[in-house]
């Protein structure tokens, strides 16, 4: 049993990347975020559940829908939501925008347009895990639409056959935009591709944080003795469209509904209420409070500058000292 500070603090960044994505979509809507956004919103348990059992050392890669993994690494949300809307003050110096942030300083390798291109970018870095002999762990999530990449297949096999340190984490919202996975692929669970690679395949609920949570740590706990790779399916749905404002016509009503029922936060919330770890009360306060640092991070971003014109060309290569330092 987890103690009641850290599930309330899971409780706590599963609500901080709800409201934070809220208010990007409202933003969005008054035009203050270049490009697009993907929002996570709906499947807050996997990245919570997953980064629950990762050190500030350890690494994750993510994906085009990566605003949920860089805060559930404990990204700042004022340098996040600064990168959204383009502003000098961001992670990447407001020239990545919401599908490229990266944070080295807490292990968050970066979020990628290219679908499928965070799975052979984290069996590098376990790669250079065993290298370095550290008992470090990456965690990579990427869409049940990126498992039918090419990536996903060399990228899991390297990792299974080296031994590598990686959990591979499939979010499966069951689209790939708006394709639904049964048009694209005959298989219903994702983890019994495992079998292909000889590494071990769980299927869980994505929206049950807590057994996302227990699949994560006994995956990490392998990865960091050394026994090697994981294929973890969390099976959830995404609350909004696949981008922008995509009314999701394609997805039955029906369907929607009854994922609305299995609303991850609702679900955990109730659970903690009734095992007395939240109150009602405390429950109001948190909403207010992180309410209040969403604002404050938004006010944070807003008021910071756009990059100069001419910054745009900087930062493309790394500097020569750091590219010749080994
Ligand atoms: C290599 C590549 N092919 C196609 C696209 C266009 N595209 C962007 S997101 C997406 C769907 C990805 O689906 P999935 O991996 O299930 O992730 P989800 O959006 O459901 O989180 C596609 C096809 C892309 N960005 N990159
Ligand atoms: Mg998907």
């Amino acid at each position: 049993m987890l103690e009641k500070s850290k599930l309330l603090e899971m409780y706590r960044q599963m609500l901080t990347i709800r409201l934070f994505e809220e208010k990007v979509f409202e933003l969005y809507g008054q035009n203050l975020v270049p490009g697009t956004i993907h929002l996570y919103a709906g499947e807050e348990a996997v990245a919570v559940g997953v980064c629950a059992n990762l050190r500030q050392d350890d690494y994750i890669t993510s994906t085009h829908r990566g605003h949920g993994h860089c805060i559930a690494k404990g990204a700042r949300l004022d340098k996040t939501m600064a990168e959204i809307l383009g502003r000098k003050t961001g992670y990447c110096k407001g020239k990545g925008g919401s599908m490229h942030i990266a944070d080295f300083s807490i292990g968050m390798l970066g979020a990628t347009a290219v679908v499928g291109a965070g799975i052979p970018i984290a069996t590098g870095a376990g790669l250079s895990i065993k290298l370095r002999g550290t008992d470090q762990v990456v965690a990579c999530f990427f869409g049940d639409g990126a498992s039918n990449q090419g990536t996903f297949h060399e990228g899991v096999n390297l990792a299974a056959i080296w031994g590598l340190p990686v959990v591979f984490v499939c979010e499966n919202n069951l689209y790939a935009m708006g394709t639904k996975q049964s048009r694209v692929m005959l298989v219903d669970n994702i983890a019994d591709r495992a079998v292909a690679y000889g590494i071990p395949g769980v299927v869980v609920d994505g929206n049950d944080v807590l057994t996302v949570y227990e699949a994560t740590r006994e995956a990490v706990a392998r990865a960091r003795r050394g026994e090697g790779s994981t294929l973890l399916e969390c099976k959830t749905y995404r609350l909004k469209g696949h981008s922008r404002f995509d009314p999701a016509a394609y997805r039955p009503k029906e369907e929607v509904d009854e994922w609305l029922k299995k609303d991850a936060i609702a679900l955990f919330q109730a659970k903690l209420l009734e095992r007395g770890i939240l109150t009602k009360a405390e429950t109001k306060r948190m909403l207010q409070d992180v309410r209040n640092e969403v604002e404050k991070a938004t006010g944070f971003a807003l008021g910071s500058p756009f990059p100069e014109p001419h910054e745009a060309l900087g930062d493309v290569y790394a500097p020569e000292e750091s590219a010749s330092a080994k």
